[in-house]
């Protein structure tokens, strides 16, 4: 079967967000809601072992603020820290958070060559919208996002809905992921996968990824479609 789609990740895939926007804005939201909580990058980097802002603010309170989570309004509190931690990070982005290497030239060339593009995230929409300048947004056929599905990243759900809104078989896309959670997650949903590592993925387990990059910059369509055929046999080709 021919490569028809490129199903993304966000955060660290197509911008490296993690310790410069995300982190930040957490930080900001606790300030701002007169909590003493600090994230440094060594913290965030434990942190970043579960997916989704809510589910990290609550394994944080698990592992170091346990009493938090004890309060009859506690998942309310966690709501509330996380809009307003969404607000900075929609901020942040509105400053500028560059895309990694290659990220905007291999959309462009991807979308002109007919292939269908679509967005598998935890991250929430807006922040996609806030990332993303229109004509970039506009690329993208389908965006899974966030709270889309109730079992974010490792779990394969936001990948199968994409699957599913694409009406495409996972054999006729390749994934592009930078983390061991993203990996796991496109994995289970029957996805080749290619990782662009950052520094906080660096010493991940990628077993399983069809290739290991350091980023985009040296990737082209022609090589997608190569590393395709390696991952599903070329005599496929209905
Ligand atoms: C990365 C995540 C997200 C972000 C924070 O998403 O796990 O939770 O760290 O964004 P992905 P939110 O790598 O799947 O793009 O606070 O909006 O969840
Ligand atoms: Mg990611």
């Amino acid at each position: 079967m021919k490569l028809q789609a490129l199903i993304f990740d966000v955060d660290g895939t197509l911008a490296d967000t993690e310790r410069d926007g995300h982190r930040p804005a957490f930080n900001a939201a606790f300030a701002e809601l007169g909590l003493d909580w600090h994230w440094d990058v060594a913290r965030y980097g434990e942190l970043l072992a579960v997916t989704g802002g809510k589910e990290r603010i609550r394994f944080f309170c698990e592992r170091h603020v346990p009493e938090f989570l004890h309060r009859v309004d506690a998942e309310a509190r966690i709501r509330e820290l996380h809009a307003a931690k969404t607000r900075h990070y929609v901020a942040l982005c509105t400053q500028g958070i560059a895309l990694r290497p290659g990220v905007e030239s291999l959309l462009r060339e991807a979308h002109a060559a007919g292939l269908r593009l679509a967005i598998a995230t935890t991250t929430t929409p807006e922040n996609i919208s806030a990332l993303l300048t229109p004509d970039l947004l506009a690329l993208f056929e389908q965006v899974g996002a966030g709270d889309t599905v109730a079992h974010k990243k490792p779990a394969p759900d936001i990948y199968l809905w994409v699957l599913e809104q694409l009406a495409l078989p996972a054999a006729a896309c390749l994934a592009i992921e930078d983390s061991a959670n993203g990996l796991t997650a496109s994995r289970a949903a029957g996805l080749a996968t290619v990782i662009t590592r950052t520094a906080y993925t660096d010493d991940h387990d990628f077993s399983g990824a069809l290739a290991l990059l350091p980023d985009l910059g040296q990737v082209t369509v022609p090589l997608l479609r190569h590393w395709h055929e390696t991952a599903y046999g070329s005599d496929n080709k209905s």
